[in-house]
């Protein structure tokens, strides 16, 4: 029989890899992998439980809450502070950072957290994927001093870690430390993420592009342009591509990274900046797939160079195989 490798072991092996090798970082990448069991196992059974539907209120984008999207919230954030390895979190679900702090404990973690609970939430009710997607950076202050927001408000590049969680068909979380990037799958019988997927590399190529083309008229010339190349048939370049559009941006990530692909998620005049948000969609996202061999850009710069002003800020994404990424910069 094949050895298998949990997640747990896996970290403890590439401790020594890390930048500040005292295994604080290990033990949080660990609070992550917990939390994502737990809420697996609720994603698992929403048709089954009365946990579907709104709950009261809107988060700070306007849109409106599922309860697991809560839920999920809660999970990751006890996790992180029962941890105590994270000071700070920016969360979809929160309108500001929440400051880790029990009985002063946290207030020494040197490490702060980007995340989005429970993305793609709309799908849950129809039993299509959703994701979790986390990003940990190096606090900025000292260890001790108060946190401020310019903790969280750091640039891409300066990402320790990032990975996300797939709640699909099978769950596995997929993480990168800045050396590669690799994937493990949970293995309900034993309760354990395992190393599925050593080394993950994106194709330089793909023919598959994501993109939500209900949107299309309201898409800058540039993207309306690519869509059509997209479409035309053209023998040598296996053309015309395959369009898949989940709606769940890990799910749709995740199938391209395994495949070859791009996904848009584009500016248009009603949302100059996009949909998805930089700091706990989009950064760690593009750390992952730059780490893969892919390529992350807004369409004028690389994602992770944007210089964050604000928690929820959007970006337009064009994330994934580097030569479609390259591709569609061409056409802008
Ligand atoms: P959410 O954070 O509210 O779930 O929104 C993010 C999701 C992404 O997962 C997905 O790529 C995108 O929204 C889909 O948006 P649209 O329905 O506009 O195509
Ligand atoms: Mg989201």
């Amino acid at each position: 029989m094949k050895s298998i490798k949990t997640l747990g072991q896996f970290i403890i092996e590439k401790q020594a890899d890390f930048p500040y090798a005292k295994g604080e970082l290990s033990r949080l990448l660990r609070d992550i992998g917990i939390a994502a069991k737990i809420v697996n196992r609720e994603v698992n059974k929403a048709g089954l439980v009365d946990i579907l539907g709104n709950v009261q209120g809107v988060n700070v984008s306007g849109e409106s809450q599922k309860k697991l999207d809560v839920y999920a919230d809660e999970q990751f954030i006890t996790a992180l502070k029962s941890g105590g390895e994270c000071c700070f979190v920016a969360s979809e679900e929160q309108d500001e950072g929440v400051q880790l702090v029990d009985d002063g404990v946290s207030k020494d973690a040197n490490y702060v957290v980007c995340i989005d609970p429970l993305d793609g939430s709309s799908n849950i009710e129809v039993n299509v994927s959703v994701g979790t997607i986390f990003s940990i950076y190096r606090r900025k202050s000292n260890a001790g001093e108060d946190v401020s927001q310019d903790d969280l408000l750091q640039k891409g590049t300066k990402q320790v870690a990032a990975g996300y969680i797939i709640y699909g068909s099978s769950t596995m979380l997929v993480y990168t430390t800045g050396k590669g990037v690799n994937g493990f799958t949970l293995d309900p019988s034993i309760g354990e993420f395992c190393l599925s997927h050593p080394n993950m590399t994106i194709p330089k190529d793909g023919h598959i592009y994501s993109i939500n083309e209900g949107n299309y008229l309201k898409f800058p010339q540039g993207i309306k342009d690519y869509i059509k190349y997209c479409q035309v048939e053209d023998a040598a370049s296996n053309r015309p591509f395959t369009s898949r559009y989940i709606g769940s941006m890990v799910a749709d990530i995740h199938r391209n990274l395994l495949m070859g692909g791009i996904f848009i998620y584009p500016q248009t005049a009603q949302q100059p900046f996009g949909k998805l948000r930089l700091m706990y969609e989009c950064n760690p996202i593009a750390f992952i797939i730059e780490q893969a061999g892919g390529k992350a850009s807004t369409g004028e710069q690389r994602i992770m160079e944007v210089t964050p002003h604000h928690l929820h800020q959007r970006v337009p994404a064009i994330i994934g195989s580097t030569k479609m990424v390259d591709k569609v910069l061409s056409f802008l």
